[in-house]
C-alpha cells in the first residue's frame, strides 16, 4: 500500500501502562485502526503451521523482543488487510500501533520500509502502578508473562530497550506524553486534551 493512505500513531508505553485500554478509547471515539503488536505475535505463536511459535513464545516469556522482521511483516500485512477491506472510516486511513517500536533499530526499519509516523502517544507510568495492574490482570488473563518474574524482565527492557525510541521520537517533537495513573477515564480525559492541542 502507498504511505500517502495512511496514518500512523505509535502507542508507547511500560507494560501495564494501559496502551491497549486507551486504544480501545481512540477506536471509538476517532476512526482509529488499532494494531496490538503483542496481540499480533500472541496470535502468529499459536496459528498452526506458524515456524515462529517457539520463537515467539520464548521473547514473550523472557520479556526480550522478537526479531523485528517478524513483528514488521505482521503489522504491515495486518494494515494492508485492513486497506484492502476498502472501508476505512477515514481517509487517509489511520491506525494506531500499541506496543511498537520497542527498540531503536524497529523503528527506523518501519519508517525506512514500511511508513513515517505521525505521532507518538506515551502513556507515562511509574513502575508500582503497572506492576499492581499487571499482577491484577494475571489473575485471569492468561498470559504466559503476566507473573512477576517475567513482568520485571519487561520492566528491564523497556527501560534498556525501547525508551531510547521515546526519546528518539522526543527529539523530533512527535511524542504526546500523558501521566498514565488515576482511572482510565481521567487518562483518556489527558490524552484528549493533548490531542485537540496538536490539532487531532
Ligand atoms: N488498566 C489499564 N489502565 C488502567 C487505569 N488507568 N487504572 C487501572 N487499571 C488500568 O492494561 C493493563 C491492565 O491494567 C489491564 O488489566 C487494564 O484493565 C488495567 P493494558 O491496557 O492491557 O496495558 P498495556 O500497556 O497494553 O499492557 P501490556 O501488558 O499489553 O503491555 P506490554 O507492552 O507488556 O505487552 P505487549 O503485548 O505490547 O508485548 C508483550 C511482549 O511481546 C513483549 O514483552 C515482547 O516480548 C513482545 N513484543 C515484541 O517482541 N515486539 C513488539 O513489537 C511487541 C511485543
Ligand atoms: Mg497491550
Amino acid at each position: 500500500f502507498s504511505p500517502d493512505a495512511v496514518t500512523v500513531v505509535f502507542v508507547l508505553g511500560g507494560p501495564g501502562a494501559g496502551k491497549g485500554t486507551q486504544s480501545s478509547n481512540l477506536v471509538r471515539d476517532y476512526g482509529f485502526n488499532h494494531l496490538s503488536a503483542g496481540d499480533l505475535l500472541r496470535a502468529e505463536q499459536v496459528r498452526p503451521g506458524s515456524e515462529y511459535g517457539e520463537l515467539i513464545r520464548t521473547n514473550i516469556r523472557e520479556g526480550t523482543i522478537v526479531p523485528m522482521e517478524v513483528t514488521v511483516a505482521l503489522l504491515s500485512n495486518a494494515m494492508a488487510a485492513i486497506l484492502a477491506e476498502g472501508t476505512p472510516k477515514t481517509t487517509p486511513a489511520r491506525f494506531l500501533i500499541d506496543g511498537f517500536p520497542r527498540q531503536l533499530d524497529q523503528a527506523h526499519f518501519f519508517e525506512e520500509t514500511v511508513c513515517l509516523s505521525k505521532l507518538v502517544l506515551f502513556l507515562n507510568c511509574p513502575e508500582d502502578i503497572m506492576l499492581s495492574r499487571l499482577l491484577k490482570r494475571g489473575e485471569t488473563s492468561g498470559r504466559d508473562d503476566d507473573n512477576i518474574e517475567s513482568i520485571r524482565k519487561r520492566f528491564r527492557t523497556f527501560e534498556q530497550t525501547s525508551m531510547p525510541v521515546v526519546r528518539e521520537f522526543e527529539e523530533k517533537g512527535k511524542v504526546i506524553s500523558v501521566q498514565a495513573t488515576g482511572s482510565v477515564d481521567e487518562v483518556y480525559e489527558r490524552i484528549k486534551e493533548e490531542l485537540q492541542a496538536k490539532g487531532v
